[in-house]
């Protein structure tokens, strides 16, 4: 096999083979892929319970405790149909691994509010931590809200990205079954507003326009030796 074609075939099973390397982009901040269920008259549970090993919040693994998969018509949501109450029956953690960029910055920016029932303790608190990054605490004090007045603020987190992928976790420090509410996570590179999943888009095509500038400069070299 001639140099030039053996190297051309080098380059882009590399370029495959990096591809395939990406684990997943962020999906699913929103909760709205979950179990359900599917509201229907007044039968339905408007509340379901997710603990350890349950895998029906799509993305997400539930890493301790657990928490409650709320329907809007239960409380309202800040996105879509449904949030979390971050304290099941008890305080849970929800994680989900992403890819990014070694050495970017990113920005999490979530939806926080806590469950208006009333129950202890009357300051809820939240944990975010990403691989690499600190973990930080946000509080929220739910008094005067209700199920159809949530007070949903959005709140922001950034990190940097230490590897090709990162963790990124929800703690709920609410030792009860009355914790924060969480929804509509949002993961972007940078401070500009770029979707995460455009960077390893962009190191796609700069991998490209390397195999361009090397097959051209293989084809000069080409020339000026034939
Ligand atoms: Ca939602
Ligand atoms: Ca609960």
């Amino acid at each position: 096999m001639k140099p030039l074609k053996t190297m051309l075939l080098l380059i882009a099973a590399s370029v495959i083979a990096a591809t395939a390397a990406q684990a997943a982009p962020f999906q699913n901040g929103s909760f709205e892929d979950g179990p359900g269920p599917v509201k229907s008259g007044n039968s339905a549970a408007w509340v379901t319970t997710l603990g350890v090993g349950d895998t029906r919040l799509a993305g997400w693994t539930i890493g301790s405790g657990d928490i409650d998969y709320m329907d809007t018509d239960f409380w309202q949501a800040a996105a879509g149909q449904h949030s979390l109450d971050m304290s099941g029956t008890q305080a849970g953690t929800i994680a989900q691994t992403f890819d990014t960029v070694a050495g970017a910055s990113y920005t999490v920016t979530f939806s926080l509010a806590g469950n208006p029932d009333g129950g202890a303790p009357a300051t809820k608190t939240l944990r975010v931590a990403a691989t690499g990054g600190p973990a930080t605490d946000y509080s929220v004090t739910p008094s005067g809200n209700s199920t159809s007045n949530m007070g949903w603020a959005d709140q922001t987190y950034s990190f940097t990205a230490s590897g090709s992928s990162t963790t990124l976790s929800f703690t709920s420090l609410a030792a009860s079954n009355s914790g924060p509410a969480l929804d509509d996570v949002r993961v972007v590179a940078g401070v500009t507003g770029t979707p995460a999943l455009s960077a390893p888009t962009l190191s796609t095509w700069a991998m490209l326009g390397l195999v361009a500038l090397l097959v051209g400069i293989a084809l000069r070299k080409r020339r000026v030796t034939g």
